[in-house]
């Protein structure tokens, strides 16, 4: 697809280069349709007089590039979208009226923008962040957005919040630092006097928050909503994306310098995956809790702090979500997208989450100032497949030419329409939810136990995982600067886990508070909500949740994954050629990287093409390294600062090497403290015994080996994605 795609650009190339006629559609013109014979030269008083007030045309095209620019998001600013389709697997008419949850055969357009949540719209993919993941389906019966997060969790219980904590988080106004992090004073401040945020914070400081890429993280609606169905029976559910590529991270170290190297690389993995045709693919579950089992739980279902472990209440997988289509115009559709948690269609309503209730309000609000009136919903991207008939009126950029005289209801001139719906239309009909209550600011009792469900997430992760969260708090509190906060957080800490703070607290040199003076938040009353905390629960009704952990989740394949192969000249280009045959068969995608660019000659005679040189890209662009022998190539790169670093990178950060031949003595040259003797531990990595030596785990290596098999083991270790045990060493800079 890439390659017919390069075919036709440069066929447009050739045929504007032979472009000598103009034909009507393509001669330059002005907004108003005025052809245009020069673009090169304002229009002045004689050749070097002064420019003239009526060249109409300068003025227009410069008044409009000065108003090219539209507020960016406050959050969320930085976006990656893509056009696809969702479509369910059967029907699920039992529990919800939505009609496009229905059909197998129908395939719902879907447009979804990625994005992390902090930076600006120019900041790096690579944020420790949460990332944001919405979804609009333009069904027949409405646009549904499903405004959702690749956390199942959010920071605050009550979106009146939400500013305090965009505030916080966001770079500090006084000198506007730092961009795109969350390592910082006011930050860290907030969180230490906001104990409903402890969940929160556990998976924003494990590799959740620094995913591989967009195309292999989860999606969670986080609020429970409703499915309703056509008998109107109400039934809680919470939304799930599971991405069939699996879940995979990097590592924090690699994130920093990937920042440096390529600060778009989740945006250039999602384009350059569909443009290559591997269309990303996501499955849609559902959690589904029957209203008599309300408050069967030992949390608030409406606490969006709150997750339902999956062995609690299974993920019902009902449908698959594929992107197969870029975007044309990244300002047209990727920025001027709106989307909206209350965008809802039939059969699918919303709780009294009260965060939910407050974005209810935010999203349109937001969109007025931002896409610059109330007619947002006409720019082509927002707009809905299904007809849109009412008596809303004008308004800045208006698109939409209404006929007729009538502009109100209830009418007799315009026959009475637009008609409401009947009871057979499908016309939305709200859950009539049964309420009585008194009018207070307040919330639910359960809504106040904040450690149980995060020590739970503690408690379900890898030995890996708990240490990359240990490193993540000391780096993040590392950089506070008031050492009172970082106490606070350490204390917080401790009600999850007294190791954890532990850990954190050695690491900032500091002990654990057993108790903080007075109450947590000082500027509200004691008996405030931030300062009435449950200690975590003594015999939760889960030890763990194996679904919570990364090293748990399927690790099949390595389709779509990088492979770097180094290079120089004298390389044994028959084993790159047999590697990058197995790499290729198995989906992935094999690059050369040599000193410079051009080509390298093949210890056979061949030529190897170069993809990249070690100026234009480091190991951390990359999931796994092979090493091919080839004596000249690898004296050349043992004596290539570069080369050596790559190598090295690549082991640090525990991704998967292959050597084979003299690309052993390669990979001793970079003097890793490779383990020849220690047997592979890694599950699923099962070492040939015949040909190769099993080394560290994830270091696949052959003398005089047959490269298949050599590229079948390669593939095992590689589909394990990272071999963590190399941390266990200490050299591992997380
Ligand atoms: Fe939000 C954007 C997700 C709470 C107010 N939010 C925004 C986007 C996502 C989320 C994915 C970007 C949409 C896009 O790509 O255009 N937000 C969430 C989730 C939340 C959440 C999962 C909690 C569960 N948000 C939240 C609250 C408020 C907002 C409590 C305000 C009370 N969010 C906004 C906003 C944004 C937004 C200011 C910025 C740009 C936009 O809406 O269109 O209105």
């Amino acid at each position: 697809m890439r390659k017919e795609k390069k075919e036709k650009d440069s066929a447009k190339i050739k045929a504007l280069a032979q472009f000598q006629e103009h034909s009507a559609d393509q001669v330059l013109t002005t907004n108003q349709g005025l052809r245009l014979n020069d673009d090169q030269n304002s229009l002045k008083a004689g050749e070097r007089g002064p420019s003239l007030l009526e060249d109409f045309h300068l003025r227009e095209k410069i008044t409009h590039f000065d108003h090219e620019r539209i507020p960016e998001r406050v959050v969320h600013a930085r976006g990656s979208a893509a056009h696809g389709f969702f479509q369910v697997y059967e029907s699920m008419a039992p529990y919800t009226k939505a009609s496009f949850l229905h059909d197998p055969t129908v395939r719902t357009p879907v447009f979804v923008r990625f994005s992390t949540v902090v930076g600006s719209r120019g900041s790096s993919d690579l944020a420790r962040d949460v990332r944001g993941f919405a979804v609009k389906f333009y069904t027949q019966e409405g646009n549904f957005d499903l405004v959702g997060n690749n956390i199942p969790v959010f920071f605050i219980q009550d979106a009146v919040k939400f500013p305090d904590l965009v505030h916080a988080v966001k770079p500090e106004p006084h000198h506007e630092m730092p961009q795109a992090a969350s390592a910082h004073d006011t930050f860290w401040d907030f969180i230490s006097l906001m104990p409903e945020s402890m969940h929160m914070i556990m998976w924003v400081m494990s590799d959740r928050a620094i995913p591989r890429s967009y195309r292999m993280m989860e999606g969670f609606g986080v609020h429970t909503f409703r499915f309703v169905n056509e008998k109107g029976k109400s039934r809680f559910v919470k939304f799930h994306w599971k991405p069939l590529l699996g879940i995979h991270s990097i590592v924090w170290d690699e994130a920093q310098k990937i920042s440096g190297l390529d600060p778009d690389f989740h945006r250039r993995d999602l384009w350059e995956a569909i443009e290559n045709g591997d269309f990303p693919e996501w499955e849609l579950g559902v959690q589904l809790v029957d209203e008599k089992d309300e408050h069967a739980f030992d949390f608030d279902l409406l606490d969006p702090t709150k997750i339902i472990p999956e062995e609690l209440v299974p993920v019902k997988r009902i449908g698959k979500l594929t992107l197969n289509r870029n975007p044309e115009n990244f300002f047209a559709e990727t920025e001027q997208v709106a989307f909206h948690p209350g965008h809802l269609v039939s059969g699918i309503d919303f709780s009294n989450d009260p965060l939910l209730q407050g974005r209810l309000f935010s999203y349109t609000d937001t969109q007025l100032i931002r896409l610059g009136g109330p007619n947002f919903h006409e720019i082509p991207i927002n707009r809905p497949v299904a007809p849109v008939h009412n008596n809303q009126r004008d308004g800045h950029m208006r698109q939409t030419i209404n006929q007729g005289r009538v502009s109100y209801q209830p009418n007799s001139l315009g026959g009475g329409c637009p008609l409401q719906a009947k009871a057979d239309m499908g016309g939305f009909v709200s859950y009539a939810e049964r309420m009585e209550g008194s009018k207070v600011r307040a919330r639910s009792e359960k809504f106040f136990d904040h450690f149980s469900q995060a020590a739970l997430f503690w408690n379900s992760q890898s030995h890996p995982e708990k240490a990359h969260i240990v490193q993540a708090l000391r780096f993040e509190l590392g950089k506070v600067e008031v050492p009172a906060i970082r106490e606070r957080m350490v204390f917080l800490l401790a009600q999850v886990d007294k190791t954890l703070a532990g850990m954190v607290a050695q690491g900032l040199g500091i002990s654990v508070p057993s108790k903080v003076a007075g109450p947590i938040n000082q500027s509200v009353p004691a008996d405030s909500p931030t300062n009435r905390f449950q200690p975590k629960q003594r015999t939760p009704t889960l030890e763990r949740s194996p679904a919570l952990s990364m090293a748990n989740t399927m690790k099949e394949g390595i389709a779509t994954r990088k492979v770097a192969i180094l290079a120089a000249d004298g390389v044994d280009d028959t084993a790159i050629m047999g590697m990058k045959k197995s790499l290729v068969a198995a989906g992935a995608q094999a690059k050369v990287v040599a000193p410079r660019l051009g080509t390298v000659k093949g210890i056979k005679g061949g030529q190897v093409a170069i993809d990249f040189s070690f100026l234009t890209a480091g190991s951390v662009l990359f999931d796994a390294l092979y090493l091919p022998g080839g004596e000249q190539s690898v004296d050349i790169l043992a004596g290539d600062a570069k080369a050596m670093l790559f190598i090295k990178e690549a082991y640090l950060h525990c991704k998967p090497i292959a050597a084979t031949d003299e690309g052993m003595d390669l990979l001793a040259a970079a003097q890793l403290g490779v383990d020849k003797t220690a047997k592979s531990h890694a599950e699923g990595v099962v070492q040939d015994p015949a040909s190769l030596l099993a080394g560290d785990e994830g270091i696949v290596t052959g003398r005089g080996a047959q490269i298949g098999q050599v590229a079948r083991t390669f593939i095992k270790a590689m589909a394990q994605h990272r071999h963590w045990a190399r941390e266990s060493k200490g050299q591992m800079p997380a």
